[in-house]
């Protein structure tokens, strides 16, 4: 991966069009994306684990991952329609992630998205199970709903988010994470291991399989890999940030649990004002991997600037 961390490079600053209102850009998306998962599971016998899935799945959050699919697959020239089972997927398998991460066994958490985690609901027992139901669901999700799509292409997008989210990807980086639980001496290039996978390895999935359903070529594919692997990292890098300077209220889960658990973060290397410079560079670099595709990369370009812009 190409990135500021690992090297010094000039990049030309590109510039989100003004006129490019991100603001109801996201909240058109959010309804359409929340729309679509409300719709996507049904509470049918028993009840129990469909009402605990549907708890977190519904329970908020900004819905960044299906808004970059779909991002992505309009801009090579596929439709919504096309992407939104595949983008609901994302979701359905970042909330999984959430639930899991939140258990006693890993961070403990009692809150997320400003409500009380599964497990303080349903108990650990239906909270593991609601996270495998909803993992398990989102790949039959993309396999049964996906319409207009070519199989193959809807047979790759399985197999690269099914290597997204294993031991290559989002399960790989949660455990060196676990790994460097209580250690001081953690290097940057395992923090960067750990980000690239457990944060970044979604949302790259997220951008890349948009695309692979419109039927993007490689080099584009190429192009989007670079820019999905510079916003995650900084997206990583801004959470470390806000852990540190937004309060509960604003995260919706516990704030300053890392410098509580004196956790390795970007900002206790960096310092905040250097995580900041840090974010900043990638997201510029994520940015100008999107110049060839012209106005067509406004909604992207636009996102890439929310990674570092958001509040929580
Ligand atoms: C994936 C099989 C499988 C198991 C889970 C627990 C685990 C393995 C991985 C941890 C993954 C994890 C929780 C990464 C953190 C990612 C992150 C920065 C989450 C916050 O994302 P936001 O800010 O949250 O997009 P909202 O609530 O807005 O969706």
């Amino acid at each position: 991966m190409t990135s500021s961390i690992d090297r010094t490079t000039t990049v030309a600053n590109q510039e989100s069009d003004a006129t490019f209102d991100l603001k109801a850009y996201l909240k058109q998306q959010q309804v359409q994306v929340e729309a679509a998962l409300d719709q996507s599971i049904a509470v049918i016998y028993p009840e129990k684990i469909y009402e605990a899935m549907r708890y977190s799945l519904m329970a908020g959050g900004k819905r960044l991952r299906p808004i970059l699919c779909l991002a992505s697959c309009e801009l090579m020239g596929g439709t919504a329609e096309m992407a939104m089972p595949t983008a609901c997927a994302m979701e359905m398998i970042h909330t999984m992630s959430l639930i899991h991460d939140d258990l006693p066994a890993m961070d403990n958490d009692d809150y997320r998205r400003g409500k009380l985690t599964n497990h303080k609901v349903y108990g650990e027992d239906v909270a593991i199970l609601a996270g495998d139901g909803l993992l398990a669901y989102a790949f039959e999700f993309i396999a049964a709903q996906t319409r207009q799509v070519p199989p193959e292409r809807v047979l790759q997008v399985i197999a690269k988010l099914g290597r997204a989210v294993g031991a290559a990807g989002l399960v790989g980086g949660q455990i060196v994470d676990l790994d460097c639980e209580g250690k001081s001496n953690v290097s940057l290039e395992t923090l960067n291991f750990i980000h690239r996978h457990k944060t970044g390895a979604l949302l790259e999935a997220s951008v890349l399989c948009g695309a692979i359903l419109a039927g993007a070529d490689e080099a584009d594919l190429q192009r989007l890999s670079r820019y999905a692997q510079n916003i995650g990292l900084a997206f990583q890098i801004i959470d470390d940030v806000l852990d540190i300077t937004a309060t509960q209220e604003e995260l919706g889960k516990t704030a300053g649990k890392d410098l509580q658990a004196q956790k390795v973060t970007y900002p206790s290397i960096w310092g905040i004002e250097e995580s900041k410079r840090q974010a900043d560079q990638l997201i510029a670099e994520a940015k100008a991997e999107l110049a060839p595709f012209g106005a067509a990369g406004q909604p992207l370009m636009a996102l890439a600037d929310y990674i570092t812009a958001r509040k929580n």
